[in-house]
This record gives structure tokens, sequence and C-alpha cells, in this order.
């Protein structure tokens, strides 16, 4: 870490309670922010790592509306689930609160006051929609309409998902609201104003060349807000759901969610200190300090609030540090689709948990390989299965439990002796002696997916090392060289522990238990010496499972049916067709009859072939529905309808005569229509 600073903060997105976290938040933002503060924490570093959960804005309240339930009642739910979870997969945050804390009403309260009487806000009258049934404002996602710049249907006022665009309601075209369904109508109200403006010139000085090290997509997006002219952003919102605007006046008003939020990496670093005093000092040396160095680890959809509005709020209150970094990754896509919620298309942490018990770390691994950190990313199922097999199963965990089970079964669990080194056995050595240097070079600039490449190499430098030497066939003549080699294939091994640590600590604690190890440092990554000759080691178990092709075929079923779903849902009916008279639906003839027989017709996948009885002596009718009707038996015995009065055809040698009428669905499946009461068969439709 660079002299100047003594302590790290890092924060991490405060996640929406209004649904539970996805592969797509712990990629994004949590893993990354985790393996950095572990690797931080093992090297002695003083860190804090602050989390909690985002409980205001209005996707919270409309999930209450929904489901009939109060704003508090969806935050309990949702911010004890992502809370779990979290912690189900490691992320070791020193505090996980939330934004309904007393404490942070009070500090974000006293916050917006500060900047108020030091008169840092434009107050400003202005008309916004108002629903008159409702009788409440439009703020945000309360309004949706056609988005001006992509002309999709249901775009937010803040945002349309289509397209992506940020947008105010002023600009949805027809405009409804999503409380009541009415047409609203503009009404006065009065803000308050944050004249980022006011900012402008400092923020472009200080990220755009005092920052020039940030990763190039954060950069960019910085840059292309502050080379257009910022303008001032309301921090108020006409809402019941919030923290109250603390002024006069502003009754009915509460702070906009992004100005209490971020508000929130404070006040539960205030929680934290308070609760814990000795250990971690006064809350504001992590905030106020010069010496202190403030990192935030976010998703791309936050860079806007995190490198020039929070840093806007910070600098108008004037007592505050700016953040020395804000790693951002781009997104995770789930098999090559958006990751949604309102489209379920997401693997859900409390899902996966219980599919894949005790996989925690697997997931951790594959996350990180496939981090989305300079592009998006896909995540497959594939890809999961054959890097737990291939790499987690078939590298690191055979390396470890070789090494292990053969010092168990040649020299009963001892650490054997090292007389002598081969040249091999430097040339070994020698491979992994700069481990540290390059881990280090690549976690200290936010590289995790490299640096876990980086640990990886190791287990690789230990599996090839066993697999040239083979101590199981030495065994048989040399002990003392099988000695030699098992001694250096251990004090690999104990470097994974630590150098894997910050990535897979469940397994690296289990193998540090394995080995016995007393000490666990990261200054001590690349020595040989961190296990002692004669040290006892403990009974070796697996350190991963491989994955059997059962379990992704299902989760893989799962997220097919999700997309079915979706198309169904998603279904447009066709629009009614071109005008037609009674005098042409009565040129059809179309009656009732019974289904004596059904059977697929040889040769053919798609025709079944219908006996039916039509009241008239029987007809043979042929229909192209057999994909939607695997047993064609299902329908012997039912009453169908049918147009009797077509000409006769001929398909594969057999007379069709007349058609079935069916349904058709959005995926493509039929439907065959019945009465919805027995009739006489031969009765007419019409
Ligand atoms: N809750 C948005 C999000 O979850 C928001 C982040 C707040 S960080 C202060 O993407
Ligand atoms: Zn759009």
């Amino acid at each position: 870490m660079d002299k100047k600073f003594k302590r790290t903060t890092v924060t991490s997105a405060l996640p929406y309670a209004n649904g539970p976290v996805h592969i797509g938040h712990l990629a994004g933002v949590y893993v990354p922010a985790d393996i950095y503060v572990r690797y931080l924490r093992l090297k002695g570093e003083d860190v804090i790592f602050i989390g909690g959960s985002d409980e205001h804005g209005v996707p919270v309240t409309i999930r209450a509306k929904k489901e009939g339930i109060t704003p508090q009642d969806v935050v309990d739910r949702y911010h004890k689930i992502i809370k779990d979870s979290f912690k189900e997969f490691g992320i070791s945050f020193d505090i996980y609160s939330r934004t309904t804390s007393n404490v942070h009403h009070k500090l974000a309260s006293d916050f917006f006051r500060t900047l108020y009487d030091k008169g840092e806000f434009i107050e400003k009258s202005c008309e916004q929609y108002y629903d008159e049934e409702a009788k409440q404002f439009l703020a945000d996602r309360y309004i949706v309409g056609e988005c001006p710049r992509c002309h999709a249907q249901g775009a937010y006022g803040d945002q349309c998902e289509k397209c992506g665009s940020t947008l105010s309601p002023e600009e949805l075209i027809n405009p409804v609201s999503k409380l009541s369904g009415a047409k609203p109508v503009k009404k006065e109200t009065k803000h308050w104003f944050l004249p980022l403006n006011k900012h402008q010139d400092w923020l472009k000085k200080w990220i755009l060349e005092d920052h020039k090290e940030w990763r190039s997509n954060v950069y960019g997006q910085c840059k292309s807000w502050l080379d257009m002219d910022l303008l001032p952003r309301a921090v108020t919102r006409d809402l019941e759901w919030g923290i109250p605007v603390p002024v006069e006046g502003a009754e009915g008003k509460v702070l906009y969610v992004w100005f209490d939020a971020p508000i929130g990496y404070i006040s539960n670093t205030k929680e934290l200190c308070d609760a814990n005093p000795e250990k971690y000092g006064k809350w504001e040396k992590w905030w106020k300090e010069e010496d202190t160095r403030l990192i935030h680890f976010i998703g791309k959809d936050n860079i806007v609030f995190h490198c020039i509005v929070f840093p806007a709020m910070l600098k108008a209150e004037g007592s505050y540090i700016l953040p020395d970094n804000v790693p951002s990754n781009e997104f995770l896509n789930l098999e090559g689709d958006k990751i949604s919620t309102s489209r379920n298309w997401a693997v859900w942490l409390n899902e996966y948990l219980v599919d894949f018990p005790g996989k925690q770390d697997t997931l951790r691994y594959v996350l990180t390989a496939n981090a989305p950190e300079t592009k998006d990313n896909d995540f497959t199922w594939k890809d999961f299965q054959a890097r737990n097999n291939n790499e987690l199963v078939a590298i690191y965990g055979n390396f470890v439990n070789r090494a292990l089970v053969l010092t168990q079964k040649y020299f009963d669990g001892h650490v054997p002796a090292l007389n002598e080194m081969t040249d091999y056995d430097k040339a070994t050595l020698q491979e992994f002696a700069d481990v540290k240097e390059r881990l280090e070079q690549l976690l200290d600039n936010f590289k995790f997916r490299d640096a876990q490449k980086e640990a990886m190499n190791l287990a690789r430098i230990g599996n090839k090392y066993l697999a040239e030497t083979e101590p199981w066939k030495l065994s048989k003549t040399d002990m003392e060289r099988t000695a030699a080699i098992l001694h250096i294939a251990l004090q690999i091994a104990a470097n994974l522990a630590i150098a894997f640590e910050p990535f897979l600590p469940f397994s690296s604690e289990k193998l540090r238990q394995m080995l016995n190890m007393s000490s666990f440092e990261w200054n001590n990554l690349g020595r040989i010496d961190l296990l002692k000759t004669g040290d006892q080691l403990e009974k070796p178990e697996l350190l991963f499972e491989k994955i059997e092709d059962e379990a992704i075929d299902g989760q893989i079923q799962r997220l097919e049916r999700i997309k079915k779903e979706n198309e169904v849902s998603n279904w447009q009916p066709e629009p009614i067709h071109g005008e037609s008279t009674i005098d042409d639906f009565s040129k059809l003839d179309i009656r009732v009859g019974t289904v004596l027989e059904c059977q697929k017709v040889k040769k053919s996948d798609k025709l079944l072939q219908f006996k039916i009885d039509d009241g008239l002596g029987g007809r043979t009718i042929l229909s192209g529905i057999a994909k939607s009707y695997p047993d064609p038996q299902e329908l012997v015995g039912k009453q169908i309808c049918f147009v009797a009065n077509f000409p006769v055809r001929k398909m594969m040698g057999i007379e069709s005569q007349g058609m079935i009428l069916s349904a058709v669905n959005a995926d493509g499946n039929l439907s065959v229509i019945t009465p919805s009461r027995t009739i006489a068969n031969g009765a007419e439709v019409g």
C-alpha cells in the first residue's frame, strides 16, 4: 500500500432489500471486495469492510403494495435473506447493517441539515406528475410510459430497462401512474437540489487528471459525464417511505434514496466503531483522516453516483475524505442473456446453496475466473462444471490430496525430512519463488481474475512436480528421496493454503487444518519452511468434489423452463385480422365430433391421424399437432371441433376429410378446441 496511507476503508454497494441477491451481485461487487479485504487482513493491514442493505426507495414500496404488506415487512424479509447469503458465502464484512437503522436515519438527516445550513442546496419549485386518485406525486418508478429514445412500452420515470437510458418522468410519452393506472396531472411541488454544476471544475481535475489510474470503464464513464455540463440534481422526493427531510415546510418529503444510501457506508462504520471502540477506534478516523484510503466496490450502473454525486456531497459537507479508487465491474450475463430479477433470469444465492451445499468456494472460484472486470462476461453451467472438475478437483484438489495421502501412507502423517535437493527440486522451488510479488502486483491493482490464475498456477507447479517425480514408485526403492519429494510437496500445499485464502476461504481453512499450520500470514508466502520436519498432519479429506452431469442438467432445465415461461408471459396476442362478414363465416361448416382413435402417422413427426365420430357415419382427419400431443391417447374420447367442408386432401398416402381446430400458444404449443359441455356429435358450430 502507498506509504501515505495507514488504513483502508472498504465499502461494497448496499443492495436494495427488495429481493434476494444473485450471482451477478456476487461476481460484480462482493467477491472482489472480499478478496481484497481478506488479502489486506492477511497482510496484517488495518482495514474495515462495510456492508449493508439499501432499504429505502420506490422499488421497496411497490413490492409492499403488490404483496399487501408494509415496506418495513419487505425490507425485514430481504435484509435477513441477503445478510444470510453473504455470510454463507464467506463475505467477511466487519458490519452488515441497514439504512432503516436509527444510527443511519440520524446521520443521514444531520448530513442533509449540514449541507442545508451551509447553503449547499438550491431550493426550487417545479411541476411534477401527480396521481389524483392515489393523491401522490409520482417519482422514479411510480410512473411508466413509452420510452422517448427506443419507444419501448413500460419505461420507468427514471430509466428505460429496454435501452438503458436514464430518464426523467417528464420525458415519458403517454405516462401513466403505476399506482392507479390513472393519467397523471402536473402539480407544483418544492424540492432541494444539489448543484453538481458548482462542483464540476474540481471533479474534472480530481478524476480526469489525478485519477488516471482508475479502471478504464470507470474513468471513461466519468469522462463522458464530465465532458457535458452537469445539472443540479434533486435530492428530495414526495414520498412516505424514507428519511424525512429535516427542514421546516418539507412535510411529506423524504431524502432521495441515492442521497441517503451512500451515507449508509458512514452510518454503518459509526455503528461498528461505537459498538467496538477498542477494536476499531473512533469512526471518524475511517472517514475523515487523510491517511485513510477509501475504496468503493460497485457495479457499473452505480459509477456516476459513487464517482460524481457522492464525492460532491462529501466535498460540500467539508470534513470527509474522497475515495482513492472505485473498482467497478461490468455485468455478468447468465447463459448469454442479461441477468434480470423481474424475469427470474438469475442464479439466486439462497437457491444455489440448497442445490450445491458446501460448494461456496466453487462458485467463488468460477465467478472470479470469469469476473467481468473489463467487459461484460458470461456465466454458463457447463463452464461452472468444467472449472470445478478440471481445475479445482483435477489440479488443486488432486495435488493436495496426493501429497497428504502419500505422507499418511509412508510417513504416518508426519512431515518427512528434506536432506538433499536435486536440481529439479531447486528448479521447481525457483518457479514459485516470486509468487508473493506476482500476486501482490495483481491484487494491489484490483486484477483479481489474473491473481487467482496465478494462485492456480502454483497448484499446477505442485501437480506437475508430483507427476514427474512419482514418489509412489520411488517409495519401493528410495525412501529418503520419497521423503524429500513429499516434504517439498507439502510446503507447496502450505503455500497454496495462504495464496488461495482471499479467493477460496473455506478450502483454505480446511487445508490449513489438515496441515496443522500454526502461523498463517501472507508475508510467509513463497517460503519453503512453513511446515517443520516431524510435524504431525491431520487425516486428509477431499478439498473439492466432482460435479456430475445430472446436477448441471437440472440447472440447465430450470433455466429452459424459465425461458419458456417468460416467452409465454411476454406473448402479445396477434392484432385482430382484417374485417370479415357473417357470410364469410357461414361458408365454413364447423361441426362437433368425438375422437374414437388417435395415433401418430408413421414416418411423420408432425401428423396425427384421427378417427372421428361425426354423427354422420365417421371420418378420418389428419392434423399436424403431433409435437403438442406426444401421447395422442389423451385425446381419445374427447369432443373436438372440426371444419367439415374442406375438400379431401391426401397426405402421406392417407385421405384427410377436414381440419381439427386448435389454438396456438406463444411457444408454438397447440391446444385442441373442445366444447364446454357434451353435445351431440355432428352439432353445428356457429
Ligand atoms: N442500492 C443500487 C444497486 O443495488 C443501490 C446501491 C446503493 S450503494 C450506496 O444497484
Ligand atoms: Zn428505451
